[in-house]
């Protein structure tokens, strides 16, 4: 069985139906606070989970025995920033209690993701490698910086075979996203076609890696599909995506929606000094040599397939 703690994010939404998809309905368990509405009549297993309450989340490793988990559940940039406590102690007590929780069940594997978020203001700003200086300043970063210290260390301290991925800002159309720093990018795409046009509460200048989720989601079945011997990093995988600014993305919608009007909020909005401190590009080199990672959606891609998908 494949457990999904955070099935209803903008994330789990998508993994659960890969993963299902891949290994059978019966067999992924999507768990999270509370079940989607569109869910309710679907048999496939749903289980409601607090990441906070160790005994809920072992009662589901009892009555499953997975052999893969997915941790998704986490408090993002923005929203983490509003309640930084609840973000520390959901993202990193989440993490520590199902790290523990696989060791105890011999899980085989365990995904937890991370993000570019743990880069700061004073890391590079371009080509960001896999180490280099990290000083996130949300709370949202440091727990995901110390969440891959932790992964490191179960894996190099008991074994456990731990995999991570940083991502950049994911682009989807299915799940709303939850209360990102890049959500920009996503709204963007449905004002485009709802009004016309959007106002950006991140500046026109404002450089960010992106990815498309459904490279996301394929790069991250990759990794785990991926032998161990060729996993050389066991903090986080960078993933770069494709880089652009508002100006730009608003530029390649016009391509398809001609008269698409962007402006900007007047006064600055909190996210934009979080997207300050984060780099504009990443080096994802080393998932290239490590098991061929090539992600597949570059602007002009995405964003047909955004507005082909919410057209409907
Ligand atoms: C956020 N979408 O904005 C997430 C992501 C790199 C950005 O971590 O917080």
């Amino acid at each position: 069985n494949i457990v999904v703690l955070g099935s209803n994010g903008q994330i789990g939404t998508e993994l659960v139906t890969m993963l299902r998809k891949i290994y059978g309905d019966d067999h992924v368990v999507a768990c999270d606070i509370r079940r989607p509405d569109y869910d309710i009549k679907n048999s496939a297993p749903f289980e409601f989970v607090n990441v906070l309450d160790k005994e809920m989340i072992n009662g589901i490793f009892k009555k499953y025995k997975p052999t893969q988990v997915y941790l998704l559940a986490a408090l993002l940039s923005a929203t983490g920033e509003q309640n930084p406590k609840l973000a520390w102690d959901l993202n990193m007590n989440g993490l520590l209690n199902v790290l523990d929780l696989a060791l105890e069940y011999k899980t085989a594997k365990v995904y937890w993701p991370s993000s570019i978020a743990v880069f700061g203001p004073n890391s590079p700003k371009d080509n960001n490698s896999q180490y280099c200086v990290m000083d996130p300043n949300t709370v949202y970063g440091i727990s995901k910086l110390a969440g891959e210290r932790w992964c490191e260390y179960y894996n190099q301290k008991y074994g456990l075979d731990v995999r991570s991925i940083r991502y950049p800002g994911l682009i989807s159309w299915k799940a709303a996203p939850g209360g990102g720093t890049t959500d920009y990018a996503i709204h963007i795409f449905h004002d485009a076609l709802k009004k016309g046009s959007y106002q950006s509460f991140l500046n026109a200048g404002t450089e960010l890696p992106m990815m498309y989720m459904d490279d996301a989601i394929r790069g991250t079945i990759e990794l785990m599909d991926a032998p161990a011997d060729k996993i050389t990093v066991r903090s986080s995988y960078n993933f770069g995506g494709v880089s652009f600014t508002p100006e730009v993305l608003a530029a390649e919608i016009r391509k398809h929606i001609p008269d698409f009007t962007l402006s900007y909020t007047s006064e600055t909005d909190p996210r934009q000094q979080i997207a300050n401190s984060w780099p504009r590009s990443i080096d994802d080199s080393t998932a290239a040599k490590d098991w061929n990672w090539k992600p597949e959606f570059d602007l002009s891609k995405l964003t047909i397939d955004m507005l082909n998908n919410l057209k409907k």
